[in-house]
């Protein structure tokens, strides 16, 4: 059995500015919370940073002749805030909208569609100097650094996606610390949390107010698919509260314009959410073109018992949680086989998100805007890279989406992460998710037997039997 996929499906791959284009000083780039981050001893396997990465600020042309070559229709990338506007403040910098122009350019000279993401985590680190994202100023500088690239871009560029995970800024960047800034505080996590939603509303006020008619406004998120380790009640509610931390802290608010009563509830403790202004849910509300969702792999939770064992919620090793106020939730190693991250392949956490939203926001088209699978990836003695595991992997999860769609998901475009191998924050280089092989101390690029694979898949509109 094939499973053909609508005409017009956008058949993509995604990356991130800073995880693939290096250049990090050049052109009047500043640096921004990863910079700092990464330079800082201890917080990056092997020491890694972005200083060089792939390389792509100057390899951006052979890079999307590659895509053009792997029959790409669309391709994800983000918008590197210091490189733009470095202070997070005040004018542009030409060169730096430069590179992104003549990304775009380029893009549309192959065919393929651009999709920009304005943030994808790297804050210019003078506005962390200025408290970061637990401050109310950083989603006004975001809107107006939104404007500043829609003015930029306006002309070219039709779909466009405010935040990538905003979960990971705010609960993995100031609650358990593993990414930048590094900062260890629930309270500031959970206004962070707060602060990135107003910055996803104002953003897509000053895109809407710049772009043509024409344009689509989405944002990116990773809700969890949270499962119950048994039906008890005390696992239910585990898997609840986390829900609510995952997801529902985004989606109820950009939604339906408010926070979740259970939220507030079992975070009352450490925060009155005061820093939630009157008007602030209506801007949040901002009508959605379409919704973005990245999805890997699901999280099994359970009520904690006592003695329980080291936290296993695949979001890195910190002592600090990544979760407020959820200090009675276990999290456990979902069933699977495990990718290089440890994380389980389970594609039925692909479709319970993609129904969810479909019942949830009926009419509201959906993009998999990150999928995909590090794998332990190494060139053969003829310089070929077989993967196929990842094969596997995209198979399954192309499976899942495209029997969403037969139920009634309007998912409109799948973006594999990653196009190429990258800098995987804090596993630094060692964990690889790119179809494309990068040998960091050439810069070789190698396509993968899944991208030659997913190219056929793209060409032809149809996913083949196993
Ligand atoms: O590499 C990241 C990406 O930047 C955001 N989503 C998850 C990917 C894999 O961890």
């Amino acid at each position: 059995m094939t499973a053909s996929f609508p005409p017009g499906f956008l058949w993509g791959a995604a990356t991130a500015a800073y995880q693939i284009e290096g250049a990090a000083q050049e052109d009047g780039r500043t640096p921004s919370i990863w910079d700092t981050f990464s330079h800082t001893p201890g917080n990056v396997a092997g020491g890694d940073t972005g200083d060089i990465a792939a390389d792509h600020y100057h390899r951006f042309r052979d890079d999307v002749r590659l895509m053009a070559e792997l029959g790409l229709g669309a391709y994800r990338f983000s918008v590197s805030w210091p490189r733009v506007q470095p202070t997070g403040r005040g004018p542009a910098v030409r060169r730096g909208l430069d590179f992104y122009r003549a990304l775009v350019d380029e893009l549309l000279a192959h065919g393929i569609q651009p999709l920009p993401t304005l943030y994808h985590w790297d804050l210019p680190q003078e506005l962390e100097a200025s408290g970061g994202w637990p401050e109310r100023d950083t989603a006004h500088r975001f809107a107006e650094y939104a404007g500043i690239v829609a003015e930029a871009l306006g002309d070219r560029v039709e779909t466009w996606s405010t935040l990538n995970e905003p979960w990971c800024s705010a609960f993995l960047g100031y609650g358990s610390g593993v990414h930048a800034p590094g900062r260890t505080d629930p309270v500031a996590a959970l206004r962070a949390a707060h602060h990135l939603n107003l910055a996803h509303g104002l953003g897509a006020q000053a895109l809407r107010s710049a772009l043509p008619a024409r344009a689509r406004v989405a944002v990116s998120l990773n809700p969890g698919a949270v499962r119950a380790l048994t039906r008890s009640p005390e696992d239910l509610d585990a898997q609840r509260q986390i829900d609510a931390l995952a997801t529902r802290i985004f989606t109820d608010p950009m939604l339906h314009g408010r926070y979740p009563a259970d939220l507030l509830a079992d975070t009352a403790r450490l925060t009155d959410w005061s820093y939630v202004h009157d008007s602030d849910l209506a801007v949040i509300k901002h009508p959605l073109d379409a919704l973005g969702i990245n999805y890997y792999t699901p999280t099994v939770v359970s009520a904690a018992t006592d003695n329980e064992p080291p936290r296993r919620d695949g979001h890195g090793a910190s002592e600090h949680s990544p979760w407020p106020a959820a200090d009675r939730v276990a999290f456990h190693q979902p069933p699977g086989d495990l990718t290089a991250m440890d994380w389980s392949v389970d594609p039925t956490g692909l479709y319970d998100l993609l129904m969810r939203f479909t019942r949830e926001a009926p009419g509201l088209p959906l993009l998999i805007t990150e999928n995909g699978a590090a794998y332990e990836d190494k060139p053969d003695a003829e310089g070929a890279v077989h993967d196929p595991e990842r094969i596997a992997y995209v198979h399954a999860h192309l499976a899942a989406a495209h029997r969403a769609i037969t139920d009634g998901a309007d998912v409109q475009g799948y973006f594999l992460w990653s196009l190429m191998d990258n800098f995987e924050w804090a596993y630094g280089y060692e964990k690889r998710f790119g179809a494309v092989h990068v040998d960091y101390a050439t810069q070789a690029r190698t396509p993968k037997s899944s991208a030659r694979w997913y190219a056929e898949v793209a060409r032809s509109g149809v996913l083949p039997t196993e």
